[in-house]
Formats: structure tokens, C-alpha cells, sequence
């Protein structure tokens, strides 16, 4: 007897919860708006995204600009804030001049959550200044990862020698900290490396690939570069290359495509430090989700890292942290 009224309680539950879920009877559109939509970073996230969205019943849409800048993103943005979304993730390209766009998403009833980039300080929901809106922040450590960056090419360098960063252009929250964490690391904990001034190629591989090429030409003893960026990296170190360098200036880069991980195949590109953009879509579309189904959420959730280079290159374990294509 007591079986079957446990079987019977059991039932009941089930018969209540599903229910519930038909009595809300919505399905939740939730959109993603990545940094441009032709970079295998954002690329990965939405896979990452796509998978949590399939687990949980969402619809996912997926819209960005052909390339990284707030002069492309807004009209997309206003496009998606036109369509009406349950929720917003997105990657602002601009700490400050996405803050006002957003602010529309936000009058029109649309929460936001900032994936990979941040707006303002991206210290949300502090009640402090203009841009503490968004519910949440998912991302890298961007900071420590700069700070990984120098203690790798330190190491690959033993302690000394020139190097620089190449980097998008200042205002973008993601490579202004690796950048800075760069820069602190190697001023108090290596003072043989002296780093050379920053060059910014607004995303543009060409130009960091000719920028590699001049500062080789006016440094014979360039020793090292921080490619802060999947564009920084790969256009660094083809500069190099053409530049007659390569393998003898150390590249180490942020991100891990496909020509990142055959580059350090070959010895172009010393290491890797691979952000994991799924792991960032997923938790955004769960945060998402978890919102509009009326739980708290944080207002902030740290993502990992993982280093490549030559050691763990063919480990069948690291596969899963290279970028799709
Ligand atoms: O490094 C990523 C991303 O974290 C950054 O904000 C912009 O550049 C990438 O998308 C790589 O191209």
C-alpha cells in the first residue's frame, strides 16, 4: 500500500510539473549578438549557446555584424531590440559606446547579459553609474589571461629581451585587460623583458601582420609578441614570418583556431592560451534562462583557460578546446 502511494505521490508531481510548464505555455527567444559573426571565437560560442538552448527548450538567434566595431554592431543591436527577444546576450564592442544602445534594450523590457566583453566597469548591479544594467558578465578572466601571456613568453625568452603587444584598439574590455595584465606582469616580475609600445589593427590581421613587419625592421633584436587577440596573433605571426623571423621571435597568442594550432605545429607560434567560448555560451543561455524563469542569478561567472603548446598539441584531451571553424 505504501508503494503504491509512493508511486501514486510520484504521479502526481509529474502530472503537476508538466502542467505547470504547459500552463506557462511560452517558449523563450533568447538572442546572441557576438563581436562579428565570422570570428571562430563567437563562432564556438554559439555552439555553446546552441547546445544549452537545445537542452532547455529555447529558441536561439544568432546576429552579428561582418566585423568588430560599434559603428557595425549598433544597427544589428536595434535590429534585435526591434524583434522583441525574452532576453539579450552580447559581446559589446565598445565599454562605452554600447552602454546607451543597451540602455534601449533595457527600456524596451529586454534583460541583458554581457558575454566575453563588458560595458562600464562590467561590476553589475552595484547601483554605481550608467552602465551597472546588465544582470551578468560571462566571460574570461581577461586580466589573469595577460598576465599568463607575459609569464609564458618570459619563460620561452628566460627572463629578457624586447617584446610588444599586438592588440584591437583601446576601449575594447577583453584586450585593454590583457593588455594591462600584460604590461603589470612584466614590469614587477621581469625586469630583463622590456615591452615595447602597443599596435593596434582594429581587428584587421593585414595590419598586425605589416605592424609585425615594421617593428622587426626597426628592432633587429625583437625577441617576442603577445598577440592579445585570435586577429593580433595570427597576423603577428604571419608578419614574422614573412619578415624573415619566424620561429627565432617567439609568438605567444590568445585563442586557439585551427591556423593557431597548425602554427604551433610548425613552431611559428610558441603557445597558446585557448579561452573557452562554449563553456561562455552555455552559461549564457542557462543565465538567461535561469532569469526568466524567475531564479537569481550571478552577477558575474569566470570562465576557464587552456594553455597549448608543443608538449600537449596531439593530446586527444585538448582537442575539445579548439576553436570550430
Ligand atoms: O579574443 C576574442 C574575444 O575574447 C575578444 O573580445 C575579441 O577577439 C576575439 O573574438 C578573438 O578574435
Amino acid at each position: 500500500v505504501i508503494g503504491g502511494l509512493g508511486l501514486g505521490l510520484a504521479g502526481a508531481a509529474t502530472l503537476l510539473s508538466s502542467g505547470r510548464a504547459q500552463a506557462q505555455g511560452k517558449s523563450f527567444t533568447i538572442a546572441l549578438i557576438p563581436g562579428l559573426t565570422t570570428d571562430a571565437f563567437y563562432i564556438t560560442m554559439h555552439r555553446g549557446a546552441a547546445a544549452a538552448a537545445k537542452a532547455l527548450g529555447v529558441n536561439l538567434v544568432f546576429q552579428g555584424a561582418p566585423s568588430f566595431n560599434p559603428v557595425e554592431q549598433v544597427p544589428v543591436l536595434d535590429a534585435v531590440i526591434a524583434r522583441k527577444p525574452d532576453a539579450l546576450l552580447i559581446a559589446p564592442t565598445d565599454k562605452v559606446q554600447l552602454v546607451q544602445p543597451l540602455q534601449g534594450a533595457v527600456s524596451a523590457g529586454i534583460p541583458v547579459i554581457t558575454v566575453d566583453t563588458y560595458i562600464g566597469s562590467g561590476v553589475y548591479q552595484t547601483g554605481t553609474g550608467q552602465a551597472d544594467f546588465p544582470l551578468s558578465y560571462i566571460a574570461s578572466n581577461n586580466t589573469l589571461g595577460g598576465q599568463m601571456g607575459a609569464r609564458a613568453l618570459a619563460k620561452e625568452l628566460g627572463g629578457k629581451g624586447k617584446v610588444y603587444v599586438s592588440n584591437i584598439q583601446p576601449g575594447v574590455s577583453t584586450t585593454d585587460e590583457r593588455t594591462a595584465g600584460f604590461i603589470a606582469e612584466m614590469k614587477q616580475n621581469f625586469p630583463g623583458i622590456t615591452v615595447l609600445p602597443t599596435q593596434f589593427n582594429d581587428d584587421d590581421a593585414n595590419k598586425a601582420a605589416g605592424q609585425a613587419q615594421s617593428v622587426l625592421a626597426r628592432n633587429s633584436d625583437l625577441a617576442g609578441i603577445f598577440g592579445a587577440n585570435l586577429f593580433s596573433a595570427m597576423g603577428a605571426a604571419n608578419g614574422i614570418q614573412q619578415g624573415g623571423a619566424g620561429g627565432k621571435v617567439k609568438v605567444v597568442a590568445f585563442d586557439a583556431p585551427q591556423t593557431i594550432i597548425g602554427n604551433i605545429k610548425t613552431g611559428l607560434i610558441d603557445i597558446a592560451i585557448a579561452q573557452h567560448p562554449a563553456e561562455i555560451g552555455w552559461f549564457g543561455v542557462a543565465a538567461a534562462y535561469a532569469h526568466l524563469t524567475g531564479q537569481s542569478i550571478p552577477p558575474a561567472i569566470a570562465t576557464g583557460f587552456t594553455i597549448i603548446d608543443k608538449q600537449n598539441v596531439d593530446d586527444p584531451a585538448i582537442q575539445k578546446f579548439v576553436y570550430s571553424a
